[in-house]
C-alpha cells in the first residue's frame, strides 16, 4: 500500500506541472468546432471535454490501459496460480501507469483482505433491508453507509490543504475497493441464501469475493470473476458511470458518496444493467426458438425485439464502432475453458452474435452494429453457476470500483475544480443561432 503511495506521489508533481503548462498556453483553444447542437441535445457523444489518463477507448482498436491492450495487460500483468489476470493489479497499472511486481500485487491482495470487514452499522443495514429491493439499490445504500468513516470527509472538516485532497481520497478508496466484495457478497447471500466461506487472508480479491458466495471451490467461476474484475473495472472517464463517480467528487463529496453515485448510473439498462437484460433476452428467445435455432429463427427474433421499439441489449456503443475487445477475451475465456463452449446458451450467443450484426446493420439506426461486453457476461457467469440475473450487475459494481476510484485519486491530485456546463433553453438556443 505504501509503495503505491511513494509510486503516486513521485508522479504527482510533474503532472501538476504538466497540467499547469497546458492550461497556461493552450487554454483559449478550441478542440473542435465549438460544441454543437447536436451534441448539447444528443449526449455530448465524442465531445473533448474531460482529462483522465488511465485508459483510452479508440473506437475501433477498443480500450486501452496506458496505452496497453487487453491482451497485452494479461501477457504483462501479475496473475493467479490459474493464469488469471488479476483485477488488482489493473488497478495498480490504472492508478500509477506502472506495471507492479507480482510481490507488489500479493501484498496488495492481503491488504485487501485485511480490511475486507465491514461496520456493524453496514451489515445492520443490509440485513434490514427487503429480498426484493434489487442487489444494485442495496449496493448502492451499503456503500454510501461507509461515509461514516470516511478519512476525507474527516480531514476536510478539519481543514485539510487542498494538495493534499487525494491522499485521504486514497485511503478512502482503498478502503472501499477491500469492502466491496464483502458489502457484495453478503447482498448475494441475504437474496439468495448461499453459504459464507469467510476471508482467506492468503487468498486474492476476487477468490474472496466467490469465497463470499459460496463458490471459492468452483475454480471456473475464480477465474471468470479474476477476467471480469479486470475487464470491466475501467473504459475511459466518460462513462455514465465514471462519469457520474467523477462529476459528484468534483463537489468534494467523498469516495463514498462518489461511487455510491456512480452505481446508481450503473444500475440504468442503457448501461451496467445490459447484462441482465442479455441473459433475460437469451432464455426468452432459447425458449421460443429453442437452443438449436436456425440463423433464419435468429434473425426473425431480432428483428422483432427491434420491430416492437425496444433495443437489442449486448450491442451497440456510445463510442465503439467495431467488436468490443473485452467481449472477445471473454469468448476466448470461453472456449478455453473446459465445458464452456458447449453450454447450449453459450453457443446460442455465438449464433446470435453472427447473425445480430448482420440485423443491426440492416436495421441501419445503431453506429455500432457489433456485441459489446454485455452480450457475453451475463451469460458466462450464468454458466457457471451464478443464474440470479439480478446479481450481475453487482459484479459489475465491484469491478466498476477500479476505474472510477484510480480517477478520484486523480482528480484530487491535480486539484481539477468542480464541474458546472452552463444549461440553455431551446428558444435561446434558437436565438443564439439566429444572432451567428
Ligand atoms: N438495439 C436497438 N437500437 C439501438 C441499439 C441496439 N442495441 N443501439 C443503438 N440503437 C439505436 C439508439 O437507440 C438510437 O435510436 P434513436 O435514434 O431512436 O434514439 C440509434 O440507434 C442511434 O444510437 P447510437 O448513437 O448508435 O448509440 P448510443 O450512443 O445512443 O447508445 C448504447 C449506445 C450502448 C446505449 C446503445 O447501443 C444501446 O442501447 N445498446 C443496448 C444496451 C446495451 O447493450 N448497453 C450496454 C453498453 C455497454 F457498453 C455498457 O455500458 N456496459
Amino acid at each position: 500500500w505504501f509503495t503505491v503511495v511513494l509510486g503516486v506521489l513521485a508522479i504527482i508533481p510533474a503532472k501538476r506541472e504538466r497540467l499547469q503548462a497546458l492550461r497556461s498556453q493552450h487554454g483559449s483553444v478550441a478542440l473542435s468546432s465549438g460544441v454543437t447542437v447536436d451534441s448539447i441535445v444528443g449526449g455530448m457523444r465524442g465531445l473533448k471535454c474531460m482529462v483522465w489518463e488511465g485508459s483510452e477507448l479508440d473506437a475501433y482498436k477498443g480500450i486501452r490501459f496506458h496505452g496497453m491492450s487487453i491482451t497485452e495487460c494479461q501477457r504483462k500483468l501479475p496473475a493467479a496460480n490459474s493464469g488469471e489476470m488479476l483485477p488488482e493489479a489493473m488497478f495498480w497499472l490504472i492508478l500509477t501507469s506502472e506495471i507492479p511486481s507480482a510481490a507488489q500485487i500479493s501484498s496488495f491482495s492481503s491488504t485487501l483482505a485485511k480490511y475486507s470487514e465491514l461496520p456493524k452499522h453496514t451489515t445492520d443495514l443490509l440485513d434490514s433491508l427487503p429480498k426484493s429491493l434489487h442487489p444494485m439499490t442495496q449496493l448502492s445504500i451499503a456503500v454510501s453507509t461507509l461515509n461514516h468513516d470516511s478519512s476525507f470527509a474527516k480531514q476536510y472538516a478539519a481543514g485539510l490543504h487542498k494538495k493534499d485532497y487525494w491522499s485521504p481520497t486514497f485511503d478512502d478508496s482503498i478502503n472501499l475497493l477491500a469492502k466491496l466484495p464483502t458489502i457484495a457478497s453478503r447482498i448475494y447471500r441475504n437474496i439468495y441464501d448461499a453459504k459464507d466461506q469467510g476471508i482467506d487472508q492468503h487468498a486474492d480479491w476476487s477468490m474472496n469475493f466467490a469465497r463470499g458466495m459460496g463458490m471459492g471451490e468452483n475454480s471456473g467461476m475464480v477465474d471468470m470473476i479474476r477476467l471480469y474484475l479486470a475487464l470491466h473495472g475501467d473504459h475511459e472517464g466518460g462513462n455514465v458511470s465514471a462519469h457520474t463517480a467523477h462529476l459528484v467528487n468534483s463537489a468534494l463529496a467523498d469516495p463514498y458518496l462518489s461511487y455510491a453515485s456512480a452505481l446508481n448510473g450503473l444500475a440504468g439498462p442503457l448501461h451496467g444493467l445490459a447484462a441482465q437484460e442479455v441473459l433475460v433476452w437469451v432464455l426468452k428467445m432459447q425458449k421460443e426458438i429453442g437452443d438449436d435455432a436456425s440463423e433464419e429463427a435468429i434473425e426473425k427474433y431480432l428483428w422483432k425485439t427491434l420491430n416492437s421499439g425496444q433495443v437489442v441489449p449486448g450491442y451497440g456503443h456510445g463510442v465503439l464502432r467495431n467488436p468490443d475487445p473485452r467481449f472477445t477475451a471473454l469468448q476466448d475465456f470461453a472456449k478455453r475453458t473446459k465445458g464452456c463452449s458447449d453450454d447450449p446458451l453459450v453457443k446460442l450467443v455465438i449464433k446470435n452474435s453472427q447473425v445480430a450484426t448482420k440485423v443491426m446493420k440492416e436495421h441501419g439506426k445503431a453506429k455500432n452494429p457489433f456485441p459489446n461486453v454485455d452480450a457475453t457476461s451475463g451469460v458466462l457467469l450464468n454458466h457457471f453457476g451464478m443464474q440470479q440475473t439480478n446479481f450481475y450487475t453487482v459484479v459489475f459494481g465491484v469491478s466498476r470500483a477500479i476505474g472510477c476510484l484510480a480517477q478520484l485519486v486523480w482528480d484530487r491530485a491535480l486539484g481539477l475544480p468542480i464541474e458546472r456546463p452552463k444549461s440553455m433553453s431551446i428558444e435561446a438556443i434558437f436565438k443564439a443561432i439566429e444572432e451567428k
